[in-house]
Order: structure tokens, then sequence, then C-alpha cells
């Protein structure tokens, strides 16, 4: 891998960062890209010293998008609807929300269209107080995607996602989070040792743990409260025999800090 590569990888202790790396389409998603962030997000699963992901973004853009000067017609082109979504969009949010480790967005500067919600379905979402969050598809005529739709009633209810989809207008870092769009923004120049010292702590949590929390929060959304109950209930009962419960309980009598193990088995 070469810095000219649409997106970079850096191997840390016990976490991944991932750098969308287009700057000067502002990381706007190509082919190329998606294939790299798919193919560097499954190796990042396989290894089992991985217990976070960070996905960034290199310049003054976390991403744009799908890139357009690859959607532009000819002219007397007909338009045939893409397999973008189906092909790339759809698997990287759901591949994101199933991982079996939490995935940080550190939103470093505007986030729009599709680069949106990709951030909005990482399970953390950090953000420097230069960024802002665009739902841009209504700008150029399209349905928001990679789950905007789902995500924004969910986090800032029916009133303000409405606004933000239907008026596409820009939603600042600050704003959002005291929308409670995403968790924290912070000052740019803290934005990367923030989101490291949260790739640090998951690097050292009790990741089979994280795994069943993203289960059950991610089911959450279609369930019932009675449904829900019987999943904490069954989930509970496989977290009550792994090693790390019992070393957190341990850890918390003996007033020690706990060693938790990973995602091995
Ligand atoms: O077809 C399918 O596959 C369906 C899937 C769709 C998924 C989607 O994401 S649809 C939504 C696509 N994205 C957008 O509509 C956003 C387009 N970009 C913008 O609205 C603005 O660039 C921003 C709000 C993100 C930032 O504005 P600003 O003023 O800070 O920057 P800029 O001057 O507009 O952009 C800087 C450069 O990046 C510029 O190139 P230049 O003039 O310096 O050569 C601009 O053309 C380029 N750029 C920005 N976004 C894209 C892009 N080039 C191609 N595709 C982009 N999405």
């Amino acid at each position: 891998m070469t810095t000219d590569s649409p997106v970079l990888v850096e191997q840390r202790a016990g976490y991944r960062v991932i750098t969308l790396n287009r700057p000067d389409k502002l990381n706007a998603f190509n082919d190329a890209m998606h294939e790299a962030l798919r193919k560097m997000i499954e190796d990042a699963e396989a290894d089992e010293s991985c217990r976070a992901l960070m996905l960034t973004g290199a310049g003054r853009a976390f991403c744009a998008g799908q890139d357009l000067s690859d959607r532009l017609l000819k002219p007397g082109e007909t338009p045939v609807p893409r397999t973008s979504l189906e092909k790339y969009y759809n698997p990287l949010i759901r591949k994101i929300r199933d991982l079996p480790f939490p995935v940080i967005a550190a939103v470093n500067g505007v986030a729009a269209g599709a680069g949106a919600n990709i951030a909005l379905a990482c399970d953390i979402v950090i953000a420097s107080l230069k960024a802002n969050f665009v739902q841009s598809f209504a700008r150029i005529g399209l349905v928001p995607d990679s789950g905007g739709t789902w995500v924004l009633p969910r986090l800032v209810g029916d009133a303000r996602a409405r606004g933000l989809a239907l008026l596409a207008q820009d939603l600042s870092a600050e704003k959002a989070a005291s929308w409670g769009l995403i968790w924290r923004a912070v000052d740019d120049e803290i934005l990367m040792h923030e989101a490291t010292r949260i790739c640090e702590h998951f690097a050292q949590a009790p990741t089979q743990g994280l795994a069943l929390i993203k289960r059950a929060l991610s089911a959450s959304a279609g369930n019932t409260l009675d449904a829900q109950l019987d999943l904490e209930r069954d989930l509970q009962r496989v977290a009550y025999i792994m090693p790390d419960y019992a070393e957190g309980v341990r850890a918390f009598m003996e007033k020690r800090k706990p060693k938790f193990t990973g995602r091995k088995k």
C-alpha cells in the first residue's frame, strides 16, 4: 500500500486506523476506494488482536459521499439505476454495525451524503468543531442512503430528521452533538488525541462483551420491550460464562484494573 492508495491503514496496539484518502475529492467514494475499504475492514475483522477501528479522512474532509464525477451523464446518455447501494454502501453499513468490536468515526471535516451516514453508522462518532454533517442528497435530487433515513429519526426525532433530509442544510458538529446525533464535538487540535484515547480504551476493554452490547443495541430498534428483555437475558447468559465477567468481578473486588482476554474465546 502506498500513500496514494485511496484508503490507508495503520496498525496500532490493539486497534487499527483507517483513513479515507482522496483529499482532492474530499474523500468521495469511487469503486477503488470501496474495494480498498472493504478489504481493510475484512482484514481487521480477521485479525483477532484488533479490538477497535478508527475511521477518519485525509485532508480537510471526512468524506463527501459518492464521487459525482463518476455519475456525470454524457449528452444524450440515458440514466440507468446504479447497483452501488447493493454492491458497496449497504454491505459497508451492515459490516460496520456487525463488526465484533467498536468502530469510532473521527470526523475531521465535512461529512456529506453517504459520507455523513457512514460516520453515523459507527458506534462512537467524535467530530472536530470544524466539521459539519450534510444530508446533501436533496441538493441533487437523490434519496438519503447508507441508513440515513433509519438512523436520523432514531437519533434526533422525526422533526429534525425531516429538516435535515429535506432541507439538506449543513449541521455543525456542535449542534450535532447537542442534538444527540453524535457522541462529542471537540476542538480540531484535540480530535485525533481524543479518538486515539477512545481506541486505546477499547483495546483494553472486554471486547466480547462489547460485541454483545452492539448486538443488543442494534436489535432494540425493531424489538418490543418484551422481546428486548428476552434478548438481554440470552446475551447475558453468553456473557456470564465468558472469562471476562469473572475477571471483571475479581478485579473489582481486589480493587485493581481488570485484565480482559480480547476477542479470543
Ligand atoms: O450513484 C450512486 O452510486 C448513488 C449513491 C450515492 C451516495 C451519495 O453519497 S450521493 C451524495 C454525493 N455527495 C454530494 O452530493 C456532496 C457533494 N459535495 C458537496 O456538496 C460539497 O463539496 C461539500 C458540502 C461536501 C463541501 O463543500 P466545499 O465548499 O467545502 O468544497 P467544494 O469546493 O464543493 O469541493 C472541493 C472539491 O471537491 C471540488 O473539486 P475542485 O473544484 O477543487 O476540483 C469538488 O468538486 C470536489 N468534490 C466534493 N465533493 C465531491 C467532489 N467531487 C466529486 N464528488 C463529490 N461528492
